[in-house]
């Protein structure tokens, strides 16, 4: 087995583990012995719901679910799980783009988005660990500039990562700080880099106008930066986290989505929420605080985890 793939399995068996204890949505309908009818029908989705699916995407699977075992008498409760994971890799699918580093864009802008404790510094901190094993240049730009503890919080993950962090006083535009990280990183032939943002300000509009300003600027050094902007959730808010990324992408127009704490407490339906409601791409979940706990997101893994049990 080559390393990488090593890695993936061993990533996805934490994930699977992470992911509620292994049981995913937490789907238990007892199958066995019953018909896949309306009645079935309805039960799913009600603990899909309850998974934090949301109704469009719960509707989209049992329908998906009727197309493949729809009337028959069920037997084996292993080929109805079967086909529920294919139904949710057919919806999953679609979204898991992995973030493309071209070597035409250089340095390489990826601006991270995302609400006050949603994970935002911490992937940054994940990320040049994982771009620097793939033998890329990094940065980090401390574009939170809302407290100082979060510049040093960054400065941290830079510092272990061994990656310069350009950064400017608490206070400081964000814009400018980015501006300048850029064009330094230009100047030394930095590939990659990571900016961070502030994801708490007095109001919301005024959070939206900071990041939207910050792409304003981003575009005058290089017309295509920031070459990714990548919003960050906490899969554990539930349909929260889904209301988050439609206004996010409605300001700040998102490339990427990157879930974390898929190890919290929540089962991971979320995914499946915003999948069926936005055309953004999955990047990365995290499964917990570490620096080794993140994964490139992968459908037909995440389809596994979710559905539970065993293979
Ligand atoms: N359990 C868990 N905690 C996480 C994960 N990602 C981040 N955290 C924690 O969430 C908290 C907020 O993270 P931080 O990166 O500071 O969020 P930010 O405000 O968006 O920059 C910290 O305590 C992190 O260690 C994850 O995937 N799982
Ligand atoms: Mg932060």
């Amino acid at each position: 087995m080559s390393g990488e793939t090593k890695n993936k399995h061993g990533f996805f068996s934490r994930l699977r583990q992470k992911l509620s204890g292994g049981t995913g949505l937490g789907l238990s309908l007892g199958w066995a012995g019953r018909k896949m009818d309306a009645e079935l029908e309805e039960e799913l989705e009600t603990q899909l719901l309850l998974a934090d699916v949301g109704i469009e995407a719960a509707e989209t699977i049992i329908a998906g679910l009727r197309k493949r075992v729809g009337g028959k008498s069920i037997t084996d409760e292993s080929e109805v799980r079967k086909a529920l994971q294919q139904s949710l890799a057919d919806l999953l699918r679609p979204h898991a783009e992995p973030l493309v580093i071209p070597d035409a864009c250089r340095p390489f802008l990826l601006l991270v988005v995302g609400v006050n404790g949603s994970g935002k510094t911490t992937t940054i901190g994940k990320l040049a660990r994982m771009l620097k094993a793939q033998g890329l240049s990094v940065m980090l730009a401390a574009g939170d500039t809302f407290r100082a503890a979060a510049i040093e919080q960054l400065q941290a993950w830079g510092e272990r990562n061994d990656v310069p962090v350009v950064a400017q006083e608490p206070g400081a535009d964000p814009a400018a700080v980015i501006f300048d990280a850029f064009e330094s990183a230009r100047a030394r032939h930095i590939d990659v880099v990571l900016a961070d943002t502030a994801g708490r300000l007095q109001n919301k509009s005024g959070l939206m106008a900071e990041l939207a300003k910050v792409v304003r600027v981003a575009a005058r050094l290089d017309p295509d930066a920031p070459h990714e902007t990548m919003l960050v959730l906490d899969a554990s808010l539930g349909q929260n986290a889904v209301n988050q990324a439609i206004e996010f992408h409605a300001a700040v127009g998102l490339t990427g989505i990157t879930m974390t704490k898929l190890d919290g407490g929540g089962k991971g339906g979320v995914l499946l929420s915003i999948a069926e409601r936005m055309d953004v791409p999955f990047r990365f979940i995290g499964i917990g605080e570490g620096i080794e706990d993140m994964g490139v997101f992968d459908a037909e893994q995440f389809a596994a985890a979710l559905v539970g049990g065993a293979d």
